[in-house]
C-alpha cells in the first residue's frame, strides 16, 4: 500500500533505499528553466559537453527579467533562445507567461517527474507530478540524463475536510498550513493532499497550494489526478495526457494534518515572512497603498475571474494603485474574450505583461513605508524593492476587495457573485518554439553581458579564514544574492553580481571578502531558505567563501553550496553559535578527513576554543567538494 508520492518516487528511483531519510537517485522526466537561472544552467550544460538533452521534455521560459532597461536582459533572452534551439529544448518567449503556470497548462503530466531551476517548480504537483525545485546545475545534470540525488522524504498527509465559505480560497488553505508548520516545517517532507475537500478545488487552486508549499521548505507537494484534472487537461486540448493517479486505499503516512475548510477565515502573511500569519479580520481597516495581483501563485483563470467579480462596476480607491499581471497569455486572452479585462481597465487597474514582474521586484516597488497587499508567495525583507514597505501576502479576493475599499477588507464581509463564466477552451502555443531541426546550423548568441562561468579551485587540505559575516535565523537567498530590477540583469555576470551579495545586511560585503581573501559565513537556522538561485552559492564562491557554519540549512541552498564547492557545516551544539563573532579567525585543519567522517573540529584562533561541527554531506558530496564543485568534478571525470 503506497502513498501517491511513494508511487511516483519509487517508479523513478534508480538507486538507493526508498525509505525516509535515505539518499536516493531519481530519474527526472521533464526539466524547466527560467531566464534568471537559465543562463547559468545552459552554460553549465554546454560546459558538460552535452549536444542534445536526454530528458523526455525540456522547456526554457523567459518570464523574470523582462524589463529590458539596458541591453542585459535582451542579451540573456537571445542566448537562451539560441541555446535552446541548438540543444533540443523548447523555448517560451517573454510575454507568453510565467513558467510554472505555463508548465501546468501546457506540459505537466500526472505520474511524471519534473525538476526546475526555480523553487516554485512544485506548482505542477497540482497534477500528481513529483515536481522539485533545484539549482541550475542540478537541472543541467538532469538535461544531461543524470539522475537527481535527494533524501527520500517523509510523506505528510494533509487531509482537507469540509467546504470553503464565500470569500475564503486556496490561498487561505496554504497560509493556514504555513501558520501551523512555519517556513522550516516542511524540510525533508512531501505534503500530499487528500480528503473530500480536494474536490472543492480546481487545478489552478490546487496549484496555489503546491506552489506555496515551497515556502514551507518542503521537497514538494502534490494532489492526486482525478476528474477535475481530466477536465482541466481537456480544456487544454490534451486529455490524452491524463492518467488517474492516487494513493492506495490504506496507505500509511508519516504524519497527518487535518484542515477543516469550513472553519477557515481569510488570512495574510504579515511582514516579513510567509509564516507570520494573521486573520484578515485582525488587520481590517489598515490603510492600503498598493495592491498587486498576479505571480505564479495566484494568476490562474479562477483567481482573476474572482477579482473581476469583485471589481465589477467599481472603481479602485483613490489611495490605491492596483496592478494586475495575468499568469499566462492564454488566460489573458480568455479574460479579454469574456469581458473580465474590461472590468479591470474600467476599475482603474494598471495592466502588466504576463511575467513575474513585481513579485521579484521588477518594478512596482511600493512607496516608502507603503502598505502593499500582494497575491504572491514571498514577502522577504527588501524583495519588493522598498526596504521600509510592509508587504502582506493575501488571496485574490482579499486583494481585490481591499483595492476597492482602500483599507484591508475581509472578503467574507462583502457581496459578490461567486459564480462566473466557465473557463473556455483556448490554446495558443505560437510563442513556444520547438528545438531546431538542424541543431548544428544554430549559432549560440553571446552578448557582452554574458560572462564565462567562474571556476573554483580544488579544496585545499587545510585553511584559515576570517568570519566575514555573522547572521541570524531564516536568512533567505534574497538576502544573500538580492534580486530586483537593479541586480537581476547581472545574473549572467557573476563578477558584477557578487558586488551586491548581502548588500542589505552588510554594505560592501564583497570588499570585506576581497580584503581578507574570502572567508567563512556563520548563520542561524534555515540558512538559505527561499529561492533556488544558485547565484546565492556561486557569488559567495567567487568572493572566496570556503565554508558556511549554520544551525541548519534549507534544502536547495544546501545542495547549491555543495555543487559550488562550499562546505556546509552545522554546529554539533547549537549554543556554540555564540562562540563565534564577526571577523574571528577560524582554522580548518585536514578537511580531507571529511571523506570518512563528517564530524569535524573548527579552531577559533581569536578565542582559542575548539568548536565541534558536522559537515552536511555524504560520500558523493565529498567528491564534489574536493574537486572544487560539481562542474570541476564532471570535467575531471571526462
Ligand atoms: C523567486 O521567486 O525567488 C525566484 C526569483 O523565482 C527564484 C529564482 C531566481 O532567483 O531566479 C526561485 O524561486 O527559485
Ligand atoms: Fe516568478 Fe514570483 Fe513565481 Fe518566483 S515566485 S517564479 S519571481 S512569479
Amino acid at each position: 500500500m503506497k502513498t501517491l508520492a511513494q508511487k511516483i518516487l519509487d517508479a523513478h528511483t534508480v538507486s538507493g533505499i526508498t525509505q525516509a531519510g535515505e539518499p536516493i537517485e531519481l530519474i527526472m522526466d521533464q526539466t524547466l528553466t527560467q531566464d534568471a537561472t537559465g543562463t547559468m544552467a545552459y552554460m553549465q550544460l554546454e560546459a558538460m559537453g552535452v549536444d542534445q538533452v536526454k530528458s523526455e521534455l525540456s522547456v526554457s521560459y523567459v518570464d523574470h527579467n523582462t524589463l529590458q532597461s539596458g541591453y542585459m536582459n535582451a542579451d540573456d533572452h537571445a542566448y537562451l533562445q539560441s541555446v535552446a534551439a541548438k540543444h533540443g529544448v523548447y523555448f517560451s518567449k517573454a510575454g507568453n507567461g510565467i513558467c510554472h503556470q505555463l508548465h501546468l497548462e501546457r506540459f505537466a503530466k500526472p505520474g511524471k517527474t519534473l525538476i526546475g531551476s526555480d523553487s516554485h517548480t512544485p506548482t505542477s504537483g497540482a497534477m500528481a507530478m513529483i515536481a522539485i525545485g533545484a539549482g541550475g546545475l542540478d537541472v543541467a545534470k538532469a538535461m544531461a540524463g543524470l539522475p537527481y540525488r535527494i533524501t527520500y522524504p517523509k510523506i505528510t498527509e494533509v487531509r482537507l475536510q469540509g467546504k470553503l465559505a464565500h470569500g475564503v480560497s486556496a490561498k487561505d488553505i496554504i497560509l493556514e498550513l504555513l501558520r501551523r508548520e512555519s517556513v522550516k516545517g516542511g524540510v525533508g517532507k512531501i505534503y500530499e493532499y487528500t480528503g473530500e475537500g480536494i474536490k472543492e478545488l480546481s487545478v489552478y487552486q490546487r496549484a496555489t497550494i503546491t506552489n506555496m508549499g515551497a515556502e514551507l521548505g518542503a521537497t514538494t507537494s502534490l494532489f492526486p489526478s482525478d476528474e477535475i484534472t481530466y477536465e482541466f487537461l481537456k480544456r487544454q486540448q490534451r486529455e490524452q495526457d491524463f492518467v488517474e493517479m492516487k494513493a492506495d486505499e490504506g496507505a500509511v503516512y508519516d504524519e497527518t494534518i487535518i484542515i477543516d475548510l469550513s472553519a477557515l477565515k481569510p488570512k495574510a502573511a504579515c511582514p516579513n515572512s510567509p509564516d507570520n500569519i494573521k486573520n484578515i479580520a485582525e488587520l481590517a481597516g489598515k490603510k492600503v497603498d498598493q495592491v498587486a495581483i498576479g505571480s505564479c501563485t495566484n494568476s490562474g483563470y479562477e483567481d482573476l475571474m474572482k477579482v473581476a467579480a469583485i471589481l465589477k462596476g467599481k472603481k479602485i480607491a483613490e489611495n490605491v494603485s492596483l496592478v494586475i499581471s495575468p499568469g499566462s497569455r492564454q488566460v489573458m486572452r480568455k479574460l479579454i474574450q469574456n469581458g473580465a479585462f474590461t472590468v479591470f481597465v474600467d476599475a482603474g487597474a494598471r495592466i502588466l505583461e504576463c511575467t513575474c514582474g513585481p513579485c521579484i521586484g521588477m518594478g512596482q516597488s511600493p512607496k516608502s513605508e507603503g502598505v502593499s497587499l500582494r497575491t504572491f508567495n514571498r514577502n522577504f525583507y527588501g524583495r519588493s524593492g522598498t526596504l521600509s514597505a510592509e508587504v502582506y501576502l493575501v488571496s485574490p479576493e482579499t486583494a481585490a476587495a481591499s483595492a476597492v475599499t482602500g483599507y484591508v477588507c475581509d472578503p467574507t464581509t462583502i457581496e459578490y457573485e461567486d459564480q462566473f463564466a466557465a473557463e473556455p477552451s483556448y490554446v495558443d502555443d505560437s510563442m513556444i518554439y520547438a528545438p531546431a531541426e538542424d541543431p548544428q546550423e544554430v549559432e549560440v548568441i553571446f552578448g557582452p553581458n554574458i560572462k564565462p562561468l567562474p571556476i573554483n579551485d580544488a579544496l585545499p587540505e587545510s585553511f584559515g579564514k576570517k568570519v566575514v559575516i555573522k547572521l541570524e535565523d531564516n536568512i533567505t537567498t534574497d538576502h544573500i544574492a538580492p534580486a530586483g530590477a537593479k541586480v537581476l540583469p547581472y545574473r549572467s555576470n557573476i563578477e558584477k553580481l557578487s558586488t551586491f551579495v548581502f548588500e542589505n545586511n552588510k554594505k560592501d560585503f564583497y570588499k570585506v571578502c576581497n580584503e581578507h581573501g574570502g572567508g567563512i559565513i556563520v548563520a542561524g537556522e534555515n540558512y538559505g531558505q527561499g529561492s533556488s538561485r544558485e547565484h546565492a552559492a556561486l557569488a559567495p564562491m567567487y568572493l572566496g567563501v570556503k565554508a558556511v557554519i549554520a544551525k541548519s540549512f534549507a534544502r536547495i541552498h544546501l545542495a547549491n553550496l555543495i555543487n559550488f564547492g562550499i562546505i556546509p557545516f552545522v554546529f554539533a551544539n547549537k549554543e556554540d553559535y555564540d562562540k563565534i563573532d564577526d571577523l574571528d579567525d577560524l582554522v580548518f585543519e585536514n578537511v580531507y578527513g571529511l571523506k570518512d567522517d563528517p564530524n569535524f573540529i573548527v579552531y577559533n584562533a581569536t578565542k582559542n576554543i575548539r568548536i565541534p561541527v558536522i559537515a552536511q554531506i555524504n560520500n558523493a558530496d565529498y567528491a564534489l567538494l574536493k574537486a572544487g564543485g560539481a562542474l570541476n568534478f564532471i570535467r575531471n571525470s571526462q
